[in-house]
Formats: structure tokens, C-alpha cells, sequence
């Protein structure tokens, strides 16, 4: 962990006790709960996941920021107020410093918990989908792409929405050294779906070899990320035209309505929940805990081995 964190940071007595004694952590990111699911799905996934990694013997470090704090762990209260809360930021990193001074509160995404979550000494980071490049060539590119180009984290997600153009997005991740790592998968994941068509070039069939590969990686002196794509569990996967057809939908929707910058994901998330009813919250729901899962055993093998990124 950084001996000295700026005043604003404020973990909590477990991530804080784990970290200077090398134990298991995995980070979390609140952007789901506050733009991402609706109320209550979205707190009761929070306290699933946070669970799911208890129960590993993993201490949960969900990132998010309170009234200009920057929180690692959240207690219970707080996540209900965020999750209830519905005008509150979503924060990506470039947001973090006007929310800290100007006292904010708000969600962290992918790439604003990487930030936090690599300042206080985090190695793993467990999410739902990444964002990425937006289809239809207008210029949208997720800041989750630049900071996983950035960032040594190992990230695990279930692969990017198919909202997105999963092309330009893995295009963008192999000019930026991103190594995106199959997780018993050959195919890069489509988040509701287990597969997208887009062949992967790395594949890992434990987490002891997600592990080793991502210790090589960073040996090799890169600084990017390693992100752990992982199928969602075949009980809760949905056949990928009965979304593409929301898809379509929304993306019009959202480019006749004009939208653009932060609202763009929010707005197709949750047009696109609509179209396709509760089946793909139940996906979103499963796939995320399944992604936990995984960043837990990593974590815990990490913790294991002494892994310490440099
Ligand atoms: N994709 C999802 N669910 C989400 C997000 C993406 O399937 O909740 C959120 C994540 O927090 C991600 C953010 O970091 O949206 C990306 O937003 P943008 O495209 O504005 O960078
Ligand atoms: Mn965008």
C-alpha cells in the first residue's frame, strides 16, 4: 500500500488492516449501483457480492464517493444512500478531483475505481462489463479503455455489451497492450452471452495461470492492464438476437434523442433492460456474482504467492 494517502481517501478498518497485511482484496465499482440496475436489484446485488467474496475470505473494497470522500469499503448505510439516491455522478477518473473538492457524491466507473483502487494498493478488481467503443464511428470511447491501458490491475469482467462495437473495443485493447485473457474460453465474452464471434489470442484455464501470466506481464516492465474475460454461467445466458433487437433499439433511440457523454451507457442499459424484461437483469445479476467468484480466487491466490505489483 502507498505509505502516505492523500487526506480525501478514506478506506475502511478491513481493506485498511488487509492491505498493510497483505491479505486478499478485491475492488469493487459503484457505477453499477447508481447508473447501472435499478433500486432495490442493485443493493441487493452490492450485499451478493460483497458476500461472495466473505465467504472466500476476501475483503471487499467497493469504491465510491461520498461528500467529496473517497471511500474503499463501504458499510451498509452508505451503500443504501447511494443506492437510493438517484442524482448523484457517475464519476469516471477524470471526475474524481472536481467530486473531491467540490464535495460530490457518486458512483465510481470501471476506470475511476481503477484510479482509487491502484493509489491505496489494490491488485484485483472484480466487474460486469466494460465500457468500450460505442458503435456507429461517432467518437464515444469509454475512459475504461484508456485507463486499462494504463493501470496494472487484473480485471475481471464478463467481456463488453454488445451495445458496443466489440471489434473497435478489442482493437483499441491490443494497440494499448491490454492483454485480454480468456478465461476457460477461447472467445471473447459478450457479457448476456457467452460468446461474440471475436477469438481471443490468450487463454487461461486456472486462476493460478491468470496469476503467473499477469506476474510475467508486469515483469516485463508493462504497466497495462490484464483483463480476465469470463463467460456469464450458461443457467442465466440469453440468446444473443433476443438482444440485439433491444440493442437496435435503443442505440436509435438514444442518437434521435441526441444524447451523448455520460448518459450514453446509462440510457442504453436501461432501455435495453426494459426491452428485453427481467431476463437480463437476472444475466447482469448472475454474471456479476460469477465475476466475483473468480476476482476472489484470484485475489487469493495472489495473496498467496506474495504477488506485489511493482
Ligand atoms: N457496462 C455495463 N454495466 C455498467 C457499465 C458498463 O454493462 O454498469 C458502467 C461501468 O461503470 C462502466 C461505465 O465503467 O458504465 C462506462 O461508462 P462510459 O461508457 O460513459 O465510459
Ligand atoms: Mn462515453
Amino acid at each position: 500500500m502507498a505509505t502516505k494517502l492523500p487526506p480525501f481517501y478514506h478506506l475502511t478498518q478491513e481493506v485498511s488492516n488487509a492491505l498493510s497485511k497483505g491479505l486478499p482484496v478485491v475492488a469493487l465499482e459503484s457505477t453499477v449501483i447508481t447508473h447501472g440496475l435499478p433500486f432495490p436489484d442493485n443493493i441487493q446485488l452490492a450485499n451478493d457480492m460483497q458476500q461472495e467474496l466473505w465467504k472466500l475470505g476476501v475483503v471487499p473494497a467497493m469504491v465510491a464517493v461520498l461528500e467529496g470522500r473517497i471511500m474503499v469499503g463501504m458499510q451498509a448505510d452508505w451503500l443504501e444512500g447511494l443506492a437510493k439516491a438517484d442524482r448523484v455522478y457517475k464519476l469516471s477518473s477524470r471526475d474524481l478531483a472536481r467530486a473531491v473538492v467540490k464535495k460530490q457524491s457518486g458512483g465510481t466507473t470501471v476506470a475511476g475505481t481503477m484510479t482509487v483502487a491502484h493509489q491505496v494498493g489494490i491488485q484485483v478488481f472484480a466487474t460486469g462489463g466494460i465500457g468500450g467503443v460505442h458503435r456507429g464511428g461517432g467518437g464515444d470511447v469509454s475512459a475504461d479503455l484508456m485507463q486499462l491501458a494504463e493501470t496494472p490491475m487484473v480485471v475481471v469482467c464478463a467481456g463488453a455489451k454488445a451495445i458496443l462495437d466489440l471489434a473497435a473495443t478489442l482493437e483499441y485493447l491490443e494497440t494499448h497492450n491490454v492483454l485480454v485473457v480468456g478465461y476457460q474460453t477461447n472467445d471473447f465474452p459478450a457479457f448476456y452471452s457467452r460468446r461474440s464471434g471475436h477469438l481471443l489470442n490468450s487463454r487461461a484455464d486456472s486462476v493460478e495461470e491468470v496469476a503467473e501470466i499477469a506476474r510475467v506481464h508486469w515483469k516485463m516492465g508493462l504497466r497495462s492492464a490484464i483483463l480476465v474475460t469470463v463467460p456469464i454461467p450458461d443457467e442465466v445466458s440469453l440468446e444473443e438476437n433476443k438482444v440485439e433487437n433491444a440493442i437496435q433499439a435503443a442505440v436509435k433511440e438514444a442518437s434521435q434523442k441526441g444524447l451523448h457523454g455520460q448518459e450514453v451507457t446509462p440510457y442504453l442499459l436501461e432501455r435495453v433492460r426494459q426491452l428485453t424484461g427481467g431476463e437480463s437483469l437476472k444475466a447482469n445479476l448472475g454474471l456479476l456474482l460469477n465475476n466475483t467468484r473468480v476476482a476472489g480466487e484470484i485475489a487469493r491466490f495472489f495473496a498467496h504467492s506474495q504477488m506485489h505489483i511493482v
